[in-house]
């Protein structure tokens, strides 16, 4: 960890401590609010973060932390593409998502549970779901603090507002995923390894009174599914990242785009 991201890590212990002792959600008014979410693991990933979202209107300030992300990808920071998800049952999905079976629940089985993309968490430009894979804007790194502000799209609001809005952090270390699901094309773009789109991490945004409830079951269950697959991905994880060479330079020639 270098220094850089040591200084970053300084705002996680406070944005959890604001998320404890912020009064009711609607304390600003009618137009302003909050949400927090706590982002846990997915796919055996060991990301974690937190997530906020300070409404005013129709602008939102979103910050998100993150930390134990994927670091590298070729000679790079793995990008992390993230997301607002809508529309759904504004949960995290457990380890039943994984309907082929293959160890790991990718972004597709997981859209029953956290929905569609109502907003894309770039960095700059375009934050719609047009930008959903626009990997040049997205962070990277194994730590990182987003902060940006830009306007809600109303559905994304709307999902805010009743509580099915989820946060969803993208890209897995491909050698923590069973073998054949790191052999395996992303289900969004056939041009990125799946690692690159893997669920990392995931949280429902709450208002801020409800930020401390449990999120339990959602992911022991697909840590313990992950953990079956663990041993054989360790041993050929090797193989693995060579099987990924040819879409890895893709994803590198996209990053580079
Ligand atoms: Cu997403």
């Amino acid at each position: 960890m270098n220094k850089k991201m040591r200084l970053l890590a300084v705002p996680t212990l406070a944005l959890g401590a604001l998320a404890l002792s912020t009064g009711p959600a609607m304390a600003h008014g009618e137009d302003s609010w909050s949400s927090q979410a706590t982002l846990n693991t997915m796919n055996n990933s060991g990301t974690t973060g937190q997530a906020m979202v300070e409404v005013h209107g129709m602008e939102a300030k979103v910050t998100v932390n993150v930390s134990g992300a994927a670091e590298t990808f070729m000679d790079g920071p793995f990008p992390h593409a993230q997301h607002i998800h809508i529309a759904a049952q504004g949960v995290c999905p457990g380890p039943d998502a994984d309907t082929d079976g293959d160890g790991v629940v990718n972004t597709t089985e997981g859209h029953p549970f956290y929905g569609h993309i109502g907003n894309s968490l770039t960095t700059e430009g375009d934050t719609s779901a047009d930008s959903a894979l626009a990997v040049d804007r997205f962070p990277g790194g194994s730590a990182y603090t987003y902060e940006r502000t830009f306007e809600l799209t109303p559905e994304t609001a709307a999902s805010l507002k009743d509580g099915s809005a989820v946060v969803v952090v993208h890209g897995v270390d491909p050698a923590l995923m069973p073998a054949a699901a790191a052999e395996k094309m992303s289900d969004l773009d056939e041009t990125l390894p799946a690692a690159a789109t893997l669920p990392a991490a995931c949280g429902t945004l709450a208002g801020s009174q409800m930020a401390a409830m449990p999120e339990g079951g959602a992911d022991t269950g697909v840590e313990a599914a992950a953990s079956n697959g663990n041993a054989a991905g360790i041993a050929v994880a090797g193989a693995g990242v060579l099987a990924l060479g040819g879409a890895a330079m893709a994803f590198r020639r996209r990053a580079n785009a």
